[in-house]
């Protein structure tokens, strides 16, 4: 069915809180705005209440993001009765507690990545979304990059069989909005709020979108973290030129193992000059060969090595077709989506997995595999690069 503005929702609502309103509450925001509105669902996302410890501030975004209501404190969100799911945009620090709370009240449960700060954290809360789930509700961690539809796509050809036996997967994640030193210690750079740096931020996203694309889980990892600015200006009223430590990495690389036997790498940064989000992801199979860079989000290039040597070579797929994964509600072909869809459709699979039952993916238990990977990362680095084996399930 083609995209109806003007088509009035009719199905029964799903009251939405969302915890947080910087930039990824803004993204989920437009999620909830739009989905009810292009996709045929089987329940309305209502936006009921936004959260935020400044009253003036939640005020203006509720406006602003159109929300109905603002509340400064998340625990009065979570009560609300026209809150159904909590949808938690805070940073790392304050996701298990407000996820936990959110499930044990009752409500379906939204969670940025990385799912929470620590693998200890992150169990408590993969335990909490296994009881929420015996009484029917929903937990799932919001790896968005999974909804982009090329993505989508590799990992539709990759399960067809496309590439044969995959013997590489490669990504990278970069980005260069630390390369000033003069940018100021925010929370992303503290790792009491926000558990590592680049490795959390961006290396969640791409272990997340190897795996789902290659259908297969990192068995271990050998890896590099390095903090190449060790200090920044403290910001945020402190006297000028006070300079506070870096506790968390720039970047990272690493490479490891997938269960099917491919060999994967990684290179996660946020000083890579120019790059501004540039997560480019590359498979090669024994029958052909994936490539996608988010910069240029509605493009797949594929190799098929069957054909003869002469005519074959990556060709570009233009991946805007309604038979496309997510295209069946969007635009004619050839006109493009954007970073911004990719949270329509999340919003989309969880409203589906609410409303069925079924446990939404990734799932907590996903976003559980990612943090002990990324631990693993961790671990490894602080050895210098030892193969540090991943705890998988079973
Ligand atoms: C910041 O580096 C960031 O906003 C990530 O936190 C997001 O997850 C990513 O989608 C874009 O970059």
């Amino acid at each position: 069915m083609p995209y109806d503005s003007t088509a009035p929702a009719t199905a029964p609502p799903l009251g939405v809180g969302m915890v947080g309103y910087a930039f990824m509450g803004q993204a989920h925001s437009q999620g909830w705005r739009t989905v009810g509105r292009v996709f045929d669902l089987p329940l309305t996302p209502a936006l009921a209440a936004v959260c935020g410890r400044d009253p003036a501030a939640v005020r203006a975004a509720a406006a602003r993001l159109g929300w109905a209501a603002a509340e400064t404190d998340w625990r009065a969100l979570i009560a609300r009765d026209d809150v159904h799911l909590v949808d938690v945009c805070t940073p790392g620090d304050s996701h298990a507690d407000i996820a936990i709370a959110a499930l044990e009240a009752g409500k379906h449960v939204l969670c940025e990545k990385p799912l929470a700060n620590t693998v200890a954290e992150a169990e408590a809360m993969a335990a909490a979304a296994r009881a929420a789930r015996e009484r029917g509700q929903a937990a799932m961690v919001g790896f968005n990059y999974r909804r982009t539809p090329a993505l989508a796509l590799a990992r539709r050809m990759v399960a067809e069989g496309r590439l044969g036996e995959v013997r590489h997967v490669r990504v990278s994640y970069l980005q260069d909005w630390l390369v000033d030193p003069a940018f100021p210690l925010a929370w992303r750079l503290r790792k009491e709020t926000a558990g590592s740096g680049a490795l959390g931020d961006l290396g969640a996203h791409a272990v997340d979108i190897a795996q789902h694309v290659a259908g297969s889980l990192l068995a271990g990892v050998s890896a590099q973290t390095e903090t190449f600015v060790k200090e920044r200006p403290l910001g945020d009223g402190a006297p000028e030129g006070e300079l506070g430590a870096v506790t968390v990495d720039d970047a990272a690389v690493f490479t490891g193992r997938l269960g099917c036997g491919a060999l994967a790498s990684f290179e996660v940064t946020r000083v890579a000059a120019g790059r501004k989000n540039a997560l480019r992801v590359e498979l090669n199979g024994t029958l052909g060969s994936l490539a996608f860079d988010l910069e240029r989000l509605n493009e797949l290039e594929f190799h098929d090595h069957t054909q003869a040597a002469g005519e074959s070579g990556f060709r570009r797929i233009l991946v805007t077709e309604h038979d496309h994964p997510y295209l069946e509600a969007w635009w004619p072909p050839g006109h493009g989506l954007g970073y911004e869809h990719t949270f329509t459709h999340q919003a989309r699979d969880l409203v589906h997995a609410v409303a069925t039952g079924e446990r939404p993916a990734p799932s907590f238990e996903d976003g559980l595999q990612v943090q002990r990977v990324l631990a693993a990362v961790e671990e490894s680095a602080g050895k210098n690069c030892v193969y540090t084996p991943v705890e998988n399930p079973a």
